[in-house]
Formats: structure tokens, sequence, C-alpha cells
């Protein structure tokens, strides 16, 4: 069948529609014809659209939704009504029926979906689950079997199970389909998955929603091999899409083994969200010889009774020894954190108001990102507040926040500010964040 797969994310810094990269290997090996409509440099994006409907005259048309918003307290950006544009538009314009997909689809499917106004959709991951919504829509039965689909039984959105795949078992990965030295030239590196899933218990993250619980891996061979076709593009600089890269530890060093043992660890650059835990001088020193230059920790707070209360599995003594050890093997980190506590002060509160004053500025001024916790995880956004903290401790925390942006590069990151005593002994305050030894 002709399917036309549609990127709407034009958010710059541009990031490769890696999704569809890996959708495409499948459908090519199950006999499918994918084409690709890339919206992310498109300066007419109804006209292309227009073009590519009319030209390709698809059977079935995919939407891929990455961000639902900027995840910007300040920005505030919200790409869904733009998306719901580019559904109506496909659906007039074409009788084949809109299938939407997309870590940002799969946070909140149900809503994603009735609010824009989609035939059906995916949540979670596509390869297997596309290719036999494919094969069910030709026969027009067994739509209820398709894994992971949602679809529409009168007024009513109905969710079929969620299946997860064994990922040696997809073809290999050839990224071939999407445009990505032009993404590499545009945005500066690229994406790679070593595995999927989280088992973690964080309250507020979506991951697990999107991705499942179930932790599945690929073999360090088969990540290599990708690795090594990107690299023949002229793409040296990447960027790990797992959840945590360093969770299962064994699995990350395998992989940086394998990295090493292929000759690559001299010649790609590589980033890294991880865990604070697991991390070791050993995992340091392998990190660092297999090519990578920088990691973004999820540490969310400094202070212990948070990081209990939002579920994590490290406490603050766990991010001094991570950053010393980073320090030592020469990694660039960051630490991004959760700002604003729970708070036990009333909005009265004559020192909470000045704090809210000094955070309203770190948002302004770093553009700080919110974390998306959505309606599908145990905590919402709405349940956080401003934490206690003195107006002093805050405009110190703020300025320290933003320096540690500047001194990042003032890059599109997260860096969320937190809050908390932990933090301020241990020099976050003065701007060097150095810990004592
Ligand atoms: C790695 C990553 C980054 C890296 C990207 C590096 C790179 N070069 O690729 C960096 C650090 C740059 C980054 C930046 C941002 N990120 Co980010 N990122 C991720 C992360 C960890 C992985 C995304 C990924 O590539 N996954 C791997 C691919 C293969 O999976 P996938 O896209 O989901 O595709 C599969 C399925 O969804 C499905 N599918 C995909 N498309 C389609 C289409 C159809 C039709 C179908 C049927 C199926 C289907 O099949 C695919 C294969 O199974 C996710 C969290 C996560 N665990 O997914 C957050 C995540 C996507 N990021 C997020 C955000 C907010 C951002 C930023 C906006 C942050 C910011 N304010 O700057 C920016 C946006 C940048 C941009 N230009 O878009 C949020 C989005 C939340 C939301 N509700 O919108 C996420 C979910 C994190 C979170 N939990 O909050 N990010
Ligand atoms: S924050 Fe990290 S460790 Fe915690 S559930 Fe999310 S991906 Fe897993």
């Amino acid at each position: 069948m002709k399917i036309l797969l549609i990127n709407t994310n034009r958010m710059k810094p541009a990031i490769a529609p890696i999704g569809l990269d890996y959708l495409a290997d499948s459908l090519v090996a199950a006999g499918h014809e994918p084409y690709m409509l890339d919206l992310c440099f498109a300066s007419d994006v109804t006209a292309d659209i227009g073009r590519a409907v009319g030209d390709f005259a698809p059977d079935v048309v995919g939407i891929t939704i990455r961000n639902t918003d900027d995840c910007y307290f300040s920005g505030g950006a919200f790409f869904l009504p733009e998306i719901r544009e580019v559904v109506q538009q496909v659906k007039t314009i074409s009788s084949a029926p809109v299938i939407l997909g997309g870590v940002g689809f799969s946070v909140a499917p149900l809503a994603v979906m009735d609010y824009c106004g989609a035939d059906y959709g995916i949540a979670g991951e596509g390869e297997v689950a596309l290719v036999q919504f494919l094969d069910a829509w030709k026969r027009r039965s067994d739509i209820d079997k398709v894994p992971n689909l949602l679809w529409r039984n009168g007024s009513r959105i109905r969710q079929n199970p969620v299946r997860y795949i064994d990922l040696d078992k997809l073809p290999p990965r050839t990224r071939t389909f999407v445009d990505n030295p032009t993404y590499f030239h545009e945005g500066g590196q690229a994406g790679f998955e070593t595995k999927r899933g989280c088992d973690m218990n964080c309250i507020y993250c979506a991951d697990p929603v999107s991705k499942g619980r179930r932790v599945r891996l690929r073999s360090p061979q088969r990540v290599v091999d990708e690795l090594k076709a990107l690299l023949s593009q002229g793409i040296d600089y990447f960027h790990t899409c797992d959840c945590e890269f360093n969770i299962p530890d064994t699995h990350a060093r395998e992989i940086c083994r394998a990295i090493i043992d292929g000759g690559l660890g001299e010649r790609i650059r590589w980033y890294a969200y991880c865990s604070v835990v697991p991390f070791d001088a050993e995992m340091a020193n392998l990190f660092r010889k297999a090519g990578c230059v920088g990691i973004n920790f999820g540490a969310d707070s400094g202070s212990d009774y948070m990081l209990y209360r939002l579920g994590k599995s490290f406490r603050s003594e766990d991010l001094i020894r991570t950053a010393k050890l980073c320090r030592q093997h020469g990694i660039t980190f960051m630490y991004d954190l959760l700002l604003g506590e729970e708070s036990s002060i009333s909005a009265n509160d004559p020192q909470a108001q000045v704090a809210r004053q000094y955070l309203t500025r770190v948002w302004q001024e770093v553009k700080a990102a919110h974390p998306y916790t959505g309606p599908t995880t145990p905590l919402h956004i709405k349940d956080f507040t401003v934490g206690k903290v003195s107006g002093d401790q805050a405009q110190q925390i703020c300025q320290n926040i933003i320096r540690g942006q500047q001194a990042y590069g003032g890059g599109t990151y997260n860096f969320v500010g937190g809050l908390s005593k932990c933090m301020i002994d241990h020099g976050w305050v003065n701007g060097t964040f150095d810990p004592a030894p």
C-alpha cells in the first residue's frame, strides 16, 4: 500500500523524525511504499500538503507528532492546533484514512486523537503495529486485533491492547528514508536508540507511559551498524534516544564496548540522557572512550525528601559523587532540575511571594522548561507549587541557573530550576557547584 508519512515537527533547532526512519524500514520490508512529506523546513505548509497528497495519491496518511508543546513555561507553544489543521486539510482533499503516532501522541493518545479528529492512532511503538494496520485496512477487517491501535467506534474511541516487540527482530535500520544529512547540518546531531522502555517509578515521568515499563534492549552490534550507516552519510555527532542510557547499566557498558571495538570511539561524539545512578568510575571511563562528550542527568532536586517524594532511586550524595566522576573524566554534564516543590506555606506568606517573583524571573530569563507530566502520569503539573525558599536564596539560585545555562552554551536543553536546601549547602548558589571533597 502507498502510505504518505508526514512530519509535523517544525521546532528549531531541527531534530530529525527518527521514528519515521524506523517505520519506513519496516514498511518497505513488508512490501509497502512509504513516501515522506517533511514539513520541518517547509515555507508553505498548505501548498506542500496539497502537492504531496495530489502527486502521491496515498492509500493511507500517517502523521507523526513528536511534541504536543514546547514544554517551556515562558514559551508556552502548543503545537496541536497546527497539527489538527494538517489532519483536517488531508481529510478534505483525500479519502485516505489518517493515522496518528509519535511520542507526543503516545503521552496522551485518546485526548490527542479526539482533539485532532484523526481516524486512527497508534500509541507507542509503530513498526509492527503500522504494518498490521495496513494489512487490516486493506482487508477492511480485524481492526480490533491490531496492537496499540486507537480507532473510532461510533462516537467512542477504542484502544486495543499494547504489545511490545523484540527490537532485534526488526529489519536493519538503514537511516535513509529521512534526509539525515540536512538535519545534521541544521541541528548538529542525529539520534539513535539502544533500547526502549523504563521500569523506574518517578511519579511525574511520561516515558514509561509512551515507551512502556518493560525494558527492551537492542543488540550492541545492531546499534553500531546503525551508527556506521549514519557515519557513512557524514554524521558524526549523536544523541541517545533512550529514556535513560545507563539503565540498565550492563547494557550501556556493552554498547560502549561495542562502539570501541567497532573502531568508532575516536570517530564519533555523542550526548546522552542518563540517570544519576548507576554511575561509577568504570562507566565514566568507558563512556569517554566510546565518544561520550556530554550527559544530561535527570537530577530533579537536591533534597532527599523531594527525591523520595518524586520516586527517584538516588539521593543527594549520589548527585555529588556523579558530578565528581564526570569532572574527573572530562565529561561535560548538566543536571535537569524540577522547579518548585510541594509547599506547606500559604499563598499569602510574604516569603513565598518574594520567592515567586524570583522564580518568575528564572522562567523569563532562562526560558526554563517544565516537566511534561501529562494526565496519564501519577503526578500532574498542577500539583507543583512554589517551594519554601527565602527571597535571597531564590535570587542566588536564579543567577546560578542563568550562569549554568550560559556556561553550557545556551542550547535547547531543559534547564529546570530546583530549590532545595541541599543544593544551597553544596554550592549551587555560588554559581560554582563544585562539590566539596
Ligand atoms: C532524545 C530526545 C531529545 C533529544 C533529541 C536528540 C536527537 N537528535 O534525536 C533532544 C535533547 C535534542 C530533545 C529536545 C527536545 N525534546 Co525531547 N526527547 C527525546 C526522547 C528521550 C526520545 C525521542 C525519540 O527520538 N525517541 C525514539 C523514536 C524512535 O521514538 P518515537 O519518535 O516515539 O517513534 C516511535 C513511535 O512513537 C511510533 N511513531 C512515530 N511516528 C509515528 C507516526 C505514525 C503515523 C505512527 C503510526 C507511529 C509513529 O513509531 C516509532 C517507532 O516505534 C523523548 C522521550 C522518549 N523516551 O521518547 C523526549 C521528548 C520527545 N522530548 C520532549 C521535549 C519537550 C523536547 C523539547 C521540546 C525540549 C525543549 N523545550 O527544548 C525539544 C524539542 C526539539 C525539537 N526540535 O523537536 C518531550 C515531548 C513531550 C510532549 N508532550 O510534547 C519528550 C516526550 C520527553 C518528555 N517526557 O517530556 N529531545
Ligand atoms: S525520570 Fe528517568 S528513570 Fe525516572 S521513570 Fe522517567 S525515564 Fe525512568
